[in-house]
């Protein structure tokens, strides 16, 4: 009885001292219990942030359906807000080739290197044919080479009296002075060496003369992909064809995968904004604008960080043709310049004057006041299609020693053309029996 006793006493103690020494959570003191809720939370965020981390991989593995759209070709239009593909690098594996990433259904990289090989922004044509319609006033009767053609005619014996008509035509078709004497120079020549000379010879003497003034510094550049972007300045005065002649470009580019971003520099007029917006729908490039009013050498910084963006090859930056003043002009004109500097190394890369082939002497005067302020690369000559004084290219040309790098010989995107002086001398001199004849 007395061990019963004690085995229930020993029971009863254990169980008081169970009891006594278990705790329950609520507990723990209050330090303690929050403690432990935070870890909770942390651990619940950390297990969410592994969950958000994996999903880009997850896209990128993500078989792709058959039904699903292929991806754009870098030749469609890159609108709008950058792509929302994942960057290349969070892709894995990654996708080198386009032709891979297509077939793969996913989206190719942006290429954003500089083109090993310069390509040419716009295919030369050869087609003589259309260089010489559109040089059809140039060639009429009253035109500069009609007047030429009809010398020979009436003047038949070729001597001192023929050169000095010959140099009327040519002074009266803006060839300019000093370029008409270059011309004349070998003609007059032989026919001091007492030399026989026939008409034949003086055309040929003429067209090859004419070559040798075109091509300044013994060669013309045609107009090159060589940096990403490459980024390409249009200034001139009002109405002298920028914008179109951006616009046919990036036309032309375009047709043959040459991706551009179209600058909408001149903000001093807002037409001229929603003209150009107008070219970059038609071809379906991005166009980068500011607010009315902007600072329009920002719209250039920002069109060439949005085509370093989205990898274009190219930049078109539209500008002003008149501001308040001359000289506001050109110091807008500067500060384009050297922010486009500062934007890219290099860039600008091509500051192309354009100029109205029917504007005459007068645009040699304006030209002159653009090759003071800025360090021109080259000439674009529009609306070579309206004059009959088609051998004016030779006397601003000649005049400046700047190259033509581009002739506008109508308004459609065809009627643009790189420059030949070859081509366009056999075009503006050649005669009908020639190969090249209509
Ligand atoms: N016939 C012909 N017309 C042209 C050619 N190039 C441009 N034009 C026309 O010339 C006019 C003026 O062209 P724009 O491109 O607006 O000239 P711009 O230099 O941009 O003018 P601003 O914006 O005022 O400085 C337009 O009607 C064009 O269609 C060309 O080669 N031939
Ligand atoms: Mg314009």
């Amino acid at each position: 009885m007395e061990i019963l006793l004690v085995l229930i006493g020993v029971v009863v103690f254990a169980l008081v001292v169970y009891f006594a020494t278990k705790k329950k959570p609520e507990q723990l003191p209050p330090a303690e219990t929050s403690r432990l809720r935070e870890g909770d939370k942390t651990a619940k965020r950390t297990a969410e942030s592994r969950a958000t981390d994996q999903k880009p991989e997850r896209r990128s593995e993500r078989p792709p359906k058959t039904s699903e759209r292929p991806p754009k070709p870098s030749a469609e239009p890159t609108r709008g807000a950058p792509p929302a593909e994942p960057a290349p690098e969070e892709l894995a594996p990654a996708v080198p080739e386009p032709e891979a990433a297509a077939a793969a259904g996913v989206a190719a990289p942006i290429d954003r290197s500089a083109p090993a090989v310069p390509r040419r922004l716009l295919e030369p044509t050869h087609d003589a044919r259309a260089i010489r319609r559109g040089l059809t006033k140039s060639r009429e009767a009253s035109g500069f080479f009609g007047r030429l053609r009809a010398l020979f005619k009436t003047k038949p014996e070729i001597g001192a009296e023929l050169t000095i008509e010959i140099e009327d035509v040519l002074l009266g078709s803006d060839v300019g002075v000093a370029t008409t004497e270059t011309l004349l120079a070998r003609v007059r020549e032989e026919l001091t060496r007492g030399e026989i000379l026939d008409e034949k010879k003086v055309w040929r003497s003429l067209r090859e003369e004419a070559v040798r003034v075109l091509k300044i510094d013994g060669a013309v550049r045609p107009l090159e992909c060589r940096a990403k972007p490459t980024v390409i300045l249009f200034v001139g005065v009002n109405g002298s064809g920028k914008t179109t002649t951006i616009g046919k470009l990036a036309t032309r580019m375009k047709a043959s995968g040459i991706e551009c971003v179209l600058a909408a520099g001149d903000t001093f007029r807002a037409a001229a904004v929603q003209q150009l917006a107008v070219w970059g729908e038609r071809v379906g490039c991005e166009v980068v604008r500011g607010k009315d009013g902007a600072d329009p050498s920002s719209v250039i910084f920002d069109s060439i960080k949005k085509a370093e963006e989205v990898g274009a090859d190219v930049v078109l930056a539209d500008t002003a043709g008149r501001l308040h003043t001359k000289a506001n002009l050109m110091g807008e004109m500067k500060k384009i310049a050297k922010t486009a500097a500062k934007a890219l190394d290099g860039a600008p890369h091509e500051i192309l004057l354009v100029i109205d082939a029917t504007t005459g002497q007068n645009a040699l005067a304006q030209a002159r006041e653009f090759q003071e302020a800025l360090a021109l690369t080259g000439i674009v000559l529009t609306k070579l299609d309206g004059t009959a004084k088609g051998g004016m290219v030779l006397g601003i040309s000649d005049a400046l020693r700047l190259p033509v790098r581009l002739v506008g010989l109508g308004e459609r995107p065809s009627d643009l053309h790189e420059f030949d002086p070859e081509e366009f001398v056999e075009a503006l001199l050649g005669k009908e029996t020639d190969s090249t004849a209509r």
